[in-house]
């Protein structure tokens, strides 16, 4: 301003980045066609004294379940429908040449820049957050409970591993939804990594209940009782939350066995199982069982409760965000490079350059008054700096004269 002294004001401060956990997303789809996201950044100052407009935060829906890991290794679970993190904080602005009037300085041309938002990758991986997973060994009818129960549309087939990855389904009741996790037969070892279902067992141990399905009469001629006994051991073995996790036992194929036989056997693991572990005896092909399994489902899956019971147990899980402002650095290193060569390393001094632009007289005489401020010309004197050396300084070599 003429005469009339600094009037420029400070720049805005850029827009944050940030996730937001939305119950209507159920996978991760939108980022394969977009994975780039950056927010708004903030407005330049201007003269008046106006302050430029902080940049508009940049909001990106993810569904329940997802696990967010940032480059720097934080991560952050989004479980609850509304959760937020903000993944990358936007920079702050640089303030206007307002600021750096003084007593001797009544018309500073110094103003600082910006400094740049926080960038970097984010990874985002989904767990599945059924309410029910269906566990047992390969062909024991697991898929074809789920395609009976739902509108899901899994492969079925005669032979062992037909599922290769998890597939859900929605079992719909009058007012409510449960969602059902098929995954891959568990195999003596699973536990270990034998078989497909290793990798998926992660994916049950948030459901609220299990199905055991059961092959009432297995075609390979085994024992129904040590086939349950491989699937409880290698659940325990993963992890002690699925096998804490209520159970129900589905006696699967009933139709292949008379029916007798198969209340005989249903008997016989009551008997066994005690009261806690509803029996039923289920038949994919002709439906026998399939709506009182379906009952049974959705009253022992309490509902009205938005996340499973597990999750929100642990909740600090959602880790708070930690937003690293400037000014948290102030150390500085000072290497001898060369004859008459230094280096100064360090965040604090890296920001001081970043903020200035050293073109500028008034700029550069201000960052050498900050840099014998913070110590950094004594420390400089100390390895034998003479004043014309050059010194790289924020990655910028110049020749120093302070
Ligand atoms: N008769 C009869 N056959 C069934 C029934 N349920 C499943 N099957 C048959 O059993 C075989 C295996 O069924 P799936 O549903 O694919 O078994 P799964 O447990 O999903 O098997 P994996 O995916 O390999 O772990 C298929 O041939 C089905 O048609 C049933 O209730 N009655
Ligand atoms: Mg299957």
């Amino acid at each position: 301003m003429p005469k009339g002294g600094p009037d420029g004001g400070d720049g805005g401060r850029g827009g944050d980045v940030l996730l937001r956990c939305d119950d209507n997303l159920r996978d991760l789809q939108a980022f394969r066609r977009k994975a780039h996201f950056r927010a708004q950044r903030g407005g330049h100052g201007q003269g008046a004294q106006r302050h430029g407009a902080d940049g508009e935060d940049l909001v990106i829906a993810v569904p329940p379940g997802t696990q967010v890991e940032r480059w720097d290794g934080t991560s952050f679970d989004l479980v609850r429908p509304g959760q937020e993190v903000t993944v990358a904080a936007g920079g702050a602005g640089g303030r206007g040449n307002t600021r750096f009037k003084s007593s001797v300085r009544q018309a500073p041309r110094l103003a600082e820049r910006g400094l740049p938002g926080e960038e970097g990758v984010v990874r985002l991986h989904l767990k599945l957050l059924a309410d029910v997973g269906l566990v047992g060994l390969p062909n024991a009818g697991k898929s074809s409970l789920l395609a009976r129960l739902t509108r899901a549309d899994p492969k079925v087939a005669a032979y062992p591993f037909t599922t290769l990855d998890p597939v859900l389904g929605t079992l719909e009741a009058d007012d409510r939804q449960l969602v059902i996790a098929d995954i891959p037969g568990l195999i003596e070892g699973a536990s270990e990594g034998a078989g497909l279902g290793h990798d998926f067992l992660a994916h049950v141990e948030r459901t609220r209940l299990l199905v055991h399905v059961l092959d009432l009469a297995p075609l390979d001629g085994s024992d129904p009782e040590a086939n349950h006994a491989v699937i409880e051991r290698e659940l325990a073995e993963h992890d002690a939350r699925l096998a804490a996790l209520p159970r129900i036992l589905a006696l699967s194929k009933a139709d292949l066995v008379a029916p007798d036989v198969a209340d005989a056997a249903a008997d016989a693991w009551r008997a066994r199982l005690g009261d806690d572990v509803p029996v039923l005896v289920t038949s994919s092909a002709t439906r026998a069982g399939l709506e009182e399994l379906a009952r049974e489902l959705l009253r022992r899956v309490p509902a009205a409760e938005p996340v499973p019971e597990a999750v929100a147990a642990g909740e600090d899980e959602v880790a708070e965000f930690r937003v690293f402002r400037p000014a948290a650095g102030r150390a500085f290193e000072v290497e001898r490079v060369g004859a008459g060569e230094f280096r100064v390393t360090g965040a604090a001094v890296d920001r001081l350059i970043a903020r200035h632009d050293l073109e500028n007289d008034e700029a550069l005489a201000h960052v050498e008054h900050r840099l014998r401020r913070m110590g950094v010309i004594a420390a400089l004197e100390e390895r034998g700096f003479e004043p014309g050396d050059d010194v790289e300084l924020g990655g910028v070599v110049f020749e120093l004269d302070p």
